[in-house]
């Protein structure tokens, strides 16, 4: 098995203040807050970004300084956010992608989303995976649900994206996929020959779908995207927190952390600095 890949997901589009006091929220602060998880062993910054108001934003100019600022501070994997928030136009959900970042989501279905839905209706997906392909950026499939995966083979079959494949199963979404390890395994299961993948355990379902993450094979993520908590009744004190913990574990289980060049050569991508 390869090295642990980390993915933090520091700050998301829907948590707030109140759900942790310690969400970074301004674009210093996210920088900061990515640089100590990737000194606590994340290879990769999943990114939302948030206005002067604290609001969810695709805007690029507000992306820029965040990835301009990590850039400075270390080589982590860049992976922007194609899903935004709920209720967001395709064209701003797709503002990050005119930066170029190696990384970016691609939801490959529509979802509840809580009282919510997050629509990605098939033409969207379409869309999105062609915009990624011309920039040179590469997608992370997100799987809310089984269908999802589904889709992903359609893609691969047309051209869309292509292999190695990384997915990301976000589990435990009210009204996606339930958490747990009959889902995961099917799941699992299903992924094309030498796809990649990962698994986003939402709340409660962040540690316990980790650590079956870490013995399968598979990577992690962890951050105040998913999960605010560090264990019940105690809010974690920074993203880092949650992926040292991770660190350990993948330490412990024998798999040891991936660093980021370590991390693009599992997933394929090229190494920073060279030509895409
Ligand atoms: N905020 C969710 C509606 C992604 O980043 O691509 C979508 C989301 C997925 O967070
Ligand atoms: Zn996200």
């Amino acid at each position: 098995m390869s090295k642990v890949i980390i993915t933090v997901a520091p700050v998301g589009a829907e948590t707030t203040r109140e759900d942790n006091p310690n969400l970074p929220l301004s674009p210093e602060e996210i920088v900061e807050d990515v640089y100590r998880a990737y000194e606590a062993g994340a290879s990769i910054a999943h990114l939302h970004v948030r206005d002067e108001n604290g609001d969810s934003t695709q805007d690029p100019e507000v992306f820029r300084p965040v990835i301009e600022g990590i850039r400075k501070r270390c080589d982590i994997i860049i992976q922007v956010s194609c899903g935004g928030s709920v209720g967001m136009s395709a064209e701003e959900r797709a503002g990050p992608l005119t930066l170029s970042p190696e990384m970016a989501t691609l939801t490959t279905g529509t979802v509840n989303f809580g009282k919510e839905v997050f629509s990605n209706p098939y033409p969207l997906v379409v869309e999105f995976a062609k915009l990624m392909k011309e920039r040179g950026v590469r997608p992370e499939i997100e799987v809310f649900d089984s269908g999802m995966l589904t889709t992903a083979h359609v893609l691969l079959k047309k051209g869309l994206v292509d292999m190695p494949l990384h997915v990301d199963f976000v589990l435990g979404v009210p009204g996606g996929m339930a958490a747990s390890a009959r889902n995961l395994v099917h799941l699992v299961e299903d992924l094309p020959d030498g796809a990649t993948w990962t698994v986003a355990g939402i709340g409660r379902h962040e540690l316990p779908m980790a650590t079956m993450a870490i013995a399968m094979g598979g990577h992690v993520r962890v951050g105040f995207e998913d999960n605010v908590y560090y264990e019940k009744g105690r809010l974690a004190k920074s993203n880092a927190e949650l992926v040292a913990r991770i660190a350990r574990l993948a330490g412990e289980l024998g798999r040891g952390v991936a660093t980021p060049e370590e991390a693009r050569e599992t997933l394929g991508l090229s190494p920073i600095g060279s030509a895409k």
